[in-house]
């Protein structure tokens, strides 16, 4: 682990909400091994695991439980053949279900003082394995500028043992305390990156299938390299207290993935579908302030030629949404790439 700590183990403060929430303050993260029973974990392995093989993005010569990856099929999202494959995998009822297990929500209502919204949308991730022509390793970022609302905290999970070559996450301890920090346009999540220094010691470690990590919507985090010969599966679900406000963006399905209809119909039970109804949570919509400032700053770069502008425009074009602003910006990328 070069350059890098390791983790501080909060698991034996697990039931003790106060201690969780001290050590949250202080280093912006929680490192909890086994909150999630491994066979629960590993089962959504299996599962995932069996629809990455039937798209092609597993070695024929390898068990699908050995989770190999077919280097021929590197893709990543939002491209098509990648979302062809992972919309059957975001559906998936374990994968929801996971999220809200009684361990993770009392976990977080001990930590808040009050009932938890657990995020209706989250991110599944499928990693594959950095060649000389594919790298997708996610670029140090803080999620408040993508996640909105009031403040929220992520949940890592690798769906599987994640060491260190398989590509865990890291995080830049106590980096949270500087609050939102400057962004420009970039590669990183969404088409940014940092433009300051970063604040914090990094620390990352090696996961074991029920391992979790959680981290506040300000921590600045990123994703280590992965060097396996594995697609590294993992999701990132967001928790936050059930009377604060949630941006309008995170009570959707995952981007490309369908209407909640949709997501819902080949599901076996209707059991949880819907769950946060009951809470009946404050939507507002998502500041996009810090997405606009990217975009002015894309549209000028792009319009001077400057390539690095590329992700931030391709990001509108998936996700902006203003018609007229997709097509400039598809009109932007088109020139760059001409
Ligand atoms: O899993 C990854 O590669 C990135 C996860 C992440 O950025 C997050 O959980 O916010």
């Amino acid at each position: 682990m070069p350059d890098l700590g390791a983790f501080t183990d909060s698991t034996d403060r697990i039931g003790d909400g106060r201690a969780l929430a001290s050590r949250l303050e202080a280093d912006g993260y929680l490192f909890l091994r086994g909150l999630l029973p491994r066979d629960a974990v590993t089962t959504v392995r299996q599962r995932l695991l069996a629809r990455a093989a039937a798209g092609g993005w597993l070695s024929a010569a390898c068990p699908v439980e050995a989770g190999i990856a077919e280097p021929a099929a590197a893709c990543k999202d939002p491209e098509e053949r990648y979302m062809r494959v992972f919309r059957t995998m975001w559906a998936d009822e374990a994968l929801h279900r996971l999220r809200t297990r009684p361990e993770v929500l009392a976990l977080f209502e001990s930590i808040f003082g009050e009932p938890v919204l657990a995020h209706p949308m989250f991110v599944q991730r499928n990693i594959f394995p950095v060649s000389e022509g594919f790298d997708f390793t996610t670029g140090v970022h803080q999620d408040r500028v993508h996640i909105g609302g009031a403040t929220s905290y992520a949940m890592w999970v690798p769906l599987g043992d994640c060491p260190l070559e398989k590509g865990p996450l890291a995080v830049a301890a106590g980096s949270h305390r500087d609050g939102i920090l400057a962004t420009k346009v970039g590669s990183g999540a969404g088409g940014m990156d940092i433009a300051v220094p970063i604040p914090g010691t990094w620390v990352t470690g090696a996961f074991e299938a029920g391992d979790v990590l959680v981290f506040s919507d300000v921590t600045v985090h990123r994703a280590l390299p992965n060097r396996s010969r594995e697609i590294r599966q993992s999701y990132d679900a967001r928790y936050q207290p059930a009377s604060q406000p949630i941006a309008d963006t995170n009570m959707i399905p995952y981007a490309g993935t369908g209407t909640w209809e949709e997501v819902y119909a080949g599901w076996s039970s209707t059991e949880d579908q819907y769950y946060w109804r009951a809470l009946d949570p404050v939507v507002v919509p998502l500041d996009r302030s810090h997405y606009e400032r990217r975009d002015a700053m894309a549209f000028e770069m792009g319009e001077h030629g400057d390539r690095s502008a590329r992700d931030a425009l391709l990001r509108i074009v998936q996700r902006d949404p203003v018609a007229a602003k997709r097509a400039r910006a598809a009109a932007l990328v088109a020139a760059l790439d001409a």
